[in-house]
Order: structure tokens, then sequence, then C-alpha cells
């Protein structure tokens, strides 16, 4: 059986909830397809999220790796389709602020998913799961963790998934849709079953 690396983040900003977190922990130890998943919360600050990622590949050695975010405001299941080479947004959790920083000076302009996105997402609107390419992972710690992901693992399927707020999230925040967390967590697990077909 090959291993998965399920990477989610803990809360940030407004968002006192993460349902990426809870949705990465439900997943631990689970088989997908062809995937046992292990799963990591990362957290959000500049300094720490990559080299942490870096730490668990390099303890894993996953045969593939998908992170999740948080979009919150978005209305779909949104599969990444590129990580650019930046820095920049609001202060990360321990205050660490960017502005138009690079990320790697070696790496490239910009990374694109190596995940089977529109396959992914054909088969969440198949499953009546609204979804779509997003063409912008922000420059905040999505991008960042999806950008150092593909820098460092380049022979395995690797990328980002941001999803919406769950409605745990919402009532909190008060002004963002929201899924069920059981709509969520359906819908990473049909991404992971996508990637494992294509292999
Ligand atoms: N979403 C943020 C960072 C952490 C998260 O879940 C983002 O989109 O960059």
């Amino acid at each position: 059986m090959k291993s998965l690396l399920l990477t989610g983040f803990e809360p940030f900003l407004n968002f006192t909830i993460n349902p990426t977190m809870r949705i990465v922990e439900e997943l631990h130890g689970q088989e997908i397809g062809d995937y046992k998943i292990h799963s990591e919360v990362l957290p959000v600050d500049f300094e720490v999220a990559g080299k942490k990622l870096i730490e668990h590949i390099d303890k894993i050695q996953p045969d593939a790796l998908i992170s999740l975010g948080l979009a919150g405001g978005r209305y779909k299941i949104t599969p990444e389709r590129i990580a650019i080479n930046i820095n920049d947004g609001a202060p990360d959790n321990n205050g660490n602020v960017r502005v138009d920083e690079t990320i790697q000076t070696e790496g490239s302009e910009a990374y694109m998913s190596t995940l089977p996105i529109r396959a992914m997402v054909n088969r969440l609107l198949e499953e009546g799961l609204p979804a779509e390419i997003s063409n912008t992972a922000g420059t905040y710690l999505c991008n960042h963790v999806m950008y150092q992901g593909l820098h460092y693992t380049k022979n395995i399927p690797s990328g980002f998934i941001h999803i919406p707020a769950s409605h745990e999230l919402a009532i909190q925040h008060g002004k963002i849709p929201s899924w069920s967390h059981e709509d969520l967590k359906k819908g990473i697990i049909a991404c992971i079953e996508v990637l494992s077909e294509n292999l």
C-alpha cells in the first residue's frame, strides 16, 4: 500500500476554527483507494510551516502529498492549479509579516499542481459537490505550503485543495458560505480516490 501525506492548517486570522483540521484528523490512518493516509496539521507561520512540511515528508517518505486549506468565503471545493514564488499578506499567527518576499531564491517562479485536478473537479461534480479549479492559491500560507511541497518533492503527485468554511465555523464567523463537515470530508475522500485511480 502507498502512503499519502495529508496536511491541514490550524485556525488563523478571524477564522476561529479551521475545518481542514478535523478532516485530516478523522482521515488519519484510513485507507482510501491505494493510499494509507498520514495526516499532519501545519502552523500558520511563514517561518515554520514549510520546515515542518519538509520534516514530515522526510520522515514519512510519502508517495503523494495533498495539502488542505480553508478559503473562507469560497462556495466550492477548489483544487489549486498553481503555486507562485511569493510570500505576502496579513500577519501570520506569530505576527510575522511578509511583503513581496521570494519563497525560494533558487526556485521557479511558479509550480503547477501535479495532482489530477480536472479529474478531481469532474468527480466532485458527479457526486453533486460544487467544485472548480482555482487559478490562484493567493500569497499567504496556503500558497506557501503548496509551493514548498512542489519545490521539495519532484517525483510524487503533489498539490493543494482549498475548501469552504464548515457550518461550525460559519456560525461563529457570521458572514461566509458554508458546507457540512460530512460533505467537505466526502469531497476530500473523493479527490484521494481519483488520485489513486489516476496513478
Ligand atoms: N488558509 C490560509 C492559510 C491557512 C488556511 O487554512 C490560506 O488560504 O492561505
